[in-house]
């Protein structure tokens, strides 16, 4: 097997990139020490998360002067995501870190006056070029209306003519106004600021072009739909827990009920497929990302939940789009050990063990009740800030459980309330959202305004909003709830609970500035897949990552 050299310095998942590697036949030999670096013929560098800590490891363990002396040989590299950070002078994320300086050119953050940041999900790179001959050239597998998936705060704004006039070719993509550069390459030289590992059949493409230094290929004709920008991300949703068999199954509840109401199947846990299967499903139904939920985490101890490990070992091995884990993502007490282990601990073993963000739900609220008792006071002790400053931003997701609670006029609650055009029992024309814990179990006195600034403030990079009201109901997303999370922060929201068909997708993308959405029930039990949905999305105009084999 041809092999390849993985620098590894603690940059996140990186079983994914193995297993992408891995897929397309190479084998990978890691550089675990500055000396390994010059045994490399073909070198890789990962990377997620902070800059600043990224290139500090980076740094004191060596590598800086083995892999600038790799890239002037003219051996092949390629650098992904922090990755092709590091090779630009300086980023605005740590100016007294230096790059590597092999660009020139420093990294911004993007402004989040107009939009979401991190700037997550599958966008274009997109190379410009002049003359027509390399029109009809494919730039190490790139592909103009190929979508791949990125996960980034700061990025090299794009200004015309710069970086070619030193003979670099560059791809770029546009997040709202501002165009970025996507990828970047120079004879041996590939970097690409989105993870080829976690972009499908596209980013496949891109890695194996690498590894087969094929830096051109002819394009195939152009597709009338190319489509440029973020597309509309497209969520599916394992809630997975053990039924009464012992067995772990995807179920779905309603409200939160997971358990079977009446007829042959009496009260068991609703049996709707097993993980891996499904996940893989979806995959290939073209979802741009699968969440894993493990809902009875608040029994069991994840350190012992050795099964959701497996489950994401090998859903990582076939599903190259990002996986989310979520449930038990907390300081928890190991009876084996008789410790408490950290939540950064634990997160590490989701990490690695393919996961590429978690979901923090229960601890959330606990952490932003004490954060709001504190007179808005971060602690730096909590699982969302430990995980966010070790993994970066984009890799903690908030999970949230909210249900409503009416009232007769705003005046009669301190909480976030908003006019709802469902009034309550009683004719309420007023509602707050209340948090919950423990998978609905427990309800706060906390509002999920309250909830959502808090978590920001901390560092959490999404918020799964979910909404026990209509979780499945199949009766469309609650859009009044949706509005007021995001009316409150500036990190991407993912619309939670009820879709039931493929207009209450088109919904939310239309009448809120949702940034992406999610589905269960309608995929599991057969009424609808993901592509289907993305179709109908597409005929309305709306913007989604094109079908790839
Ligand atoms: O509190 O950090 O241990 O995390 C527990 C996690 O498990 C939380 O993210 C919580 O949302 C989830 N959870 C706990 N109990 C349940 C349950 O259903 N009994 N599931 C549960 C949450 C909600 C969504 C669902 C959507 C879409 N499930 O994930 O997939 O509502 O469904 P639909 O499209 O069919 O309407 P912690």
């Amino acid at each position: 097997m041809p092999t390849v050299h993985l620098l590894d310095y603690a940059a996140g998942n990186i079983r994914s990139l193995v297993n992408a590697i891995e897929k397309l036949g190479w084998e990978v030999e890691w550089v675990r020490s500055p000396d390994d670096v010059a045994k490399a013929d073909k070198l890789i560098l990962p990377g997620v998360g902070h800059f600043g800590h990224c290139l500090t490891q980076f740094a004191n363990a060596g590598y800086v002067e083995p892999v600038r002396k790799h890239i002037q040989s003219g051996k092949p590299f390629m650098g992904i995501c922090v990755g092709l950070q590091a090779l630009f002078e300086t980023s605005a994320e740590n100016p007294n870190v230096p790059g590597l300086g092999v660009i020139k050119g420093r990294l911004e953050r993007f402004n989040d006056a107009d939009k979401s940041v991190p700037h997550i999900g599958w966008n274009s790179a997109n190379t410009s070029s002049s003359d027509e001959a390399s029109k009809s050239q494919s730039i190490y597998g790139l592909r103009p209306e190929s979508k791949y998936y990125y996960v980034h705060s700061f990025a090299v704004p794009y200004r015309a003519g710069e970086l070619e006039k030193d003979g670099w070719t560059v791809a770029t993509a546009k997040y709202g106004s501002e165009e970025f550069i996507g990828a970047i390459t120079k004879n041996n030289v590939l970097a690409t600021q989105f993870h080829p590992e976690k972009s499908g059949a596209a980013g496949q493409r891109v890695l194996k072009a690498f590894l087969e230094g094929t830096k051109t290929s002819p394009l195939p004709a152009p597709s009338a739909t190319a489509t440029q920008g973020l597309t509309r991300r497209i969520i599916a949703c394992l809630d997975v827990r053990t039924n009464d068999a012992g067995d772990l199954v995807v179920t779905k509840g309603d409200q939160y009920d997971v358990r079977e109401k009446s007829g042959s199947g009496g009260n068991d846990v609703r049996n709707l497929g097993k993980p891996v299967a499904k996940a893989q499903q979806y995959y290939e139904q073209g979802a741009d990302e699968v969440t894993f939920l493990n809902i009875t985490s608040f029994r069991d101890t994840p350190l012992k939940d050795l099964p959701m490990l497996e489950v994401l070992r090998q859903a990582s091995a076939t599903v190259f789009v990002p996986l989310t884990i979520g449930g038990g993502i907390r300081d928890t007490f190991d009876p084996q050990t008789n410790r408490t282990v950290p939540a950064l601990e634990v997160a590490t073993l989701y990490f690695q063990s393919g996961a590429d963000k978690v979901s923090i739900g229960s601890d959330a609220c606990y952490a932003a009740e004490e954060y709001l008792a504190a007179g808005k006071k971060l602690s730096g002790k909590t699982a969302i800030e430990k995980i966010s400053e070790a993994y970066g931003a984009q890799a903690v997701v908030v999970s949230v459980d909210p249900k409503r609670v009416y009232v007769a006029s705003p005046a009669d609650t301190p909480h976030a309330t908003v006019e709802t055009a469902f009034p309550g029992p009683n004719g309420e024309r007023h509602c707050w959202y209340a948090c919950t814990a423990k998978g609905g179990r427990e309800t706060r006195d906390l509002d999920v305004v309250q909830l959502a600034t808090a978590v920001e403030a901390m560092g959490a990079g999404e918020i799964l909003l979910n909404c026990i009201d209509r979780d499945g109901t199949n009766s469309g997303f609650d859009l009044e709830l949706i509005r007021s999370v995001k009316g409150a922060v500036r990190i991407p929201v993912i619309a939670s609970s009820g879709a039931g068909n493929a207009a209450h997708f088109a919904e939310v993308f239309e009448k809120t500035p949702v940034d992406a959405a999610l589905g269960a029930g309608m995929f599991h039990r057969g009424e609808w897949t993901v592509r289907q949905v993305k179709e109908v999305l597409g005929k309305e105009g709306l913007v989604v990552r094109p079908f790839e084999e």
